[in-house]
């Protein structure tokens, strides 16, 4: 298997982290592409041109993250959504941690317009998306699965790339009940292997 990738992209990040924890690194080439620079490969396996984007043993383009992972785990055994897909309760909190992810990518996207493009509007709806959003969360914590899932992945992905790109949130002082999940979890060998960069 083949897996696009950015090393910016948190989406990104998601997959390459399953990657890792489900011992897949032999069976998964990873291929960085900027999907700014719109690349026939990506373009040609996912017309989004969206990194990710996984290519299966048969060819086959598979998008987006959350279905790579999917797939990734249906490989492996089930070890990262078993429990996620046996309990509504951590499904939602799942797509809860999905749609942070996305007000974090969406806030990124609109400080790219520059000072004249720029939204006040949309960026305090994204950041008080964030912040109610990780409130929530940090009193469901109990209730994460003890064994790494999806769950604990997305989050440590969620708080690495606000203070990779948003580093003015201060998630440390919003949300100083999350520091020590995070400094438990962020020291797994596939969340320090794949730290976003520029
Ligand atoms: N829902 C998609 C989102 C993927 C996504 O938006 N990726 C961004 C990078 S963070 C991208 O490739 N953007 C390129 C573009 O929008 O043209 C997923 O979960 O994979």
């Amino acid at each position: 298997m083949k897996l696009i990738y950015s090393t910016a992209s948190p989406y990104a990040r998601t997959t390459r982290i399953a990657v890792r924890e489900l011992g897949l690194q032999e069976q998964v080439e990873e291929i960085f592409q900027h999907p700014f620079e719109d690349p026939a490969q990506l373009i040609s396996f996912n017309p989004l041109c969206k990194v990710p984007c996984l290519i299966d043993d048969k060819g086959n383009g598979i998008f987006d993250s959350e279905v790579i992972c999917e797939y990734l785990d249906a490989q492996s055994g089930n070890q990262l959504f078993k429990e996620i897909h046996q309990d509504w309760h951590l499904k939602t909190l799942y797509s809860l941690t999905r749609g942070i992810l996305d007000s974090c990518v969406a806030w990124q996207q609109d400080k790219m317009r520059g000072k004249a493009g720029e939204s006040e509007f949309w960026q305090k709806r994204f950041i008080s998306s964030i912040e109610r959003g990780l409130n929530y969360l940090q009193k469901q914590l109990a209730s994460f699965p003890e064994q790494v899932s999806a769950l604990q992945i997305n989050l440590v992905v969620i708080l690495d790339y606000l203070a990779f790109r948003h580093s003015e949130y201060e998630w440390t002082e919003r949300h100083p009940e999350l520091i020590e999940w995070h400094q438990i979890w962020q020291q797994r060998p596939a969340m320090l292997d794949t730290f976003p960069t520029a």
